[in-house]
């Protein structure tokens, strides 16, 4: 049984992994690492929590040693469109508490799974089908740290023997927690929109497809290759994962089979649409499919149906 601890348990991709994980390996199991507010509702009563600044290698180190942990989800990030704002930030959150997670995990023998992105290519990879390796020239700081995180943990499992994995998630569809500053951002919020019956305004241009998937998908990406027998896998850091590749025509269409009058207007945030310009179409994920059986089980018709359905019947 794992002992985990998520570093960043209260984002996006958090928030809803704590629950899976408590599911799977236990409520005491799974420590939910926790920076600062707002945290989830009852966020203290369902289950141990730590708090947690992952860039001061003092406080990952006490609380892996405090509750015997074996395994980190490293979730700590500042997304794409915010990191560009603020470049120093996203490179001391990025990179500081990955290393801080490698460093500690060397020390006490722990497996690490850090996300990498789409977000880890830039405008000289090809764009269609972007295959596993490849050209990786981010023009983004988040690209450039999520590189970096992929080399280094590759470095620290060839040097050290620490059990790194991650996935290389598209832009992550969720109904419960918002994400917050990305470029994909745009194709959780018209959801909400949606569903309250107001006009969406989307950022990015028409014709500007990038990689998405549903938070279901994404969880089973993140836990399954923590699970993943190791003497297949022949890559680590970082796995391309896909499910669906739409633009924001295609996705507001969808929503129009439920929400006929729905409509949606564009004004396109420069920054955005720079990042999203620079980031591949669609990837092939045949070496994570091949290595470790992944296989996605949402579309972007069944997506919609998914979150139309929870998101009606949520006061939001
Ligand atoms: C972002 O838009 O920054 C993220 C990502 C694709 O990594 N959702």
């Amino acid at each position: 049984m794992k002992r985990i601890l998520i570093v960043g348990s209260t984002g996006q991709i958090g928030s809803e992994l704590s629950v899976r994980l408590r599911e799977i390996y236990g409520t005491d199991n799974v420590i939910c690492g926790y920076f600062k507010p707002p945290y989830p509702e009852n966020f203290f009563e369902l289950g141990p929590t730590v708090e947690i600044d992952a860039t001061d290698v003092k406080q990952v180190y006490h609380a892996v040693r405090e509750y015997n942990v074996d395994t980190i989800y490293n979730l700590a990030a500042i997304l794409s469109a915010t990191a560009e704002k603020c470049p120093k930030l996203g490179w001391d959150v990025g990179m500081q508490s990955l290393m801080n997670c490698l460093d500690v995990a060397k020390e006490f023998n722990c497996g690490v799974f850090t996300p990498s992105s789409i977000g880890a290519f830039g405008p000289e990879t090809p764009k269609d089908k972007t295959p596993q390796d490849t050209i990786q020239r981010p023009k983004t700081i988040y690209g450039i740290t999520k590189v970096m995180g992929e080399l280094l943990s590759d470095y620290y499992f060839e040097r050290w023997g620490v059990d790194t994995r991650s996935v290389r998630f598209p832009g992550i569809i969720s109904n419960m927690t918002l994400p917050g500053g990305g470029t994909t951002d745009y194709a959780v919020e018209i959801f909400y929109n949606a569903v309250k019956g107001e006009k969406f305004t989307c950022p990015v241009k028409a014709g500007t497809f990038m990689d998405m998937m549903y938070m279901p998908d994404a969880l089973n990406a993140a836990i399954e290759i923590m699970e993943a027998d190791a003497s297949r896998l022949k890559h680590r850091n970082s796995f391309n994962v896909a499910s669906m590749s739409f633009d924001p025509e295609m996705i507001y269409n969808e929503i129009k089979k439920h929400y006929p009058n729905f409509v949606m207007e564009y004004n396109v945030d420069p920054l955005k649409q720079r990042i999203a310009d620079s980031w591949p179409n669609s990837l092939d994920d045949s070496c994570a499919r091949n290595e470790w059986d992944w296989q996605p089980k949402y579309d972007l018709s069944k997506m919609t149906v998914d979150m139309i359905d929870v998101l009606s019947k949520r006061k939001i």
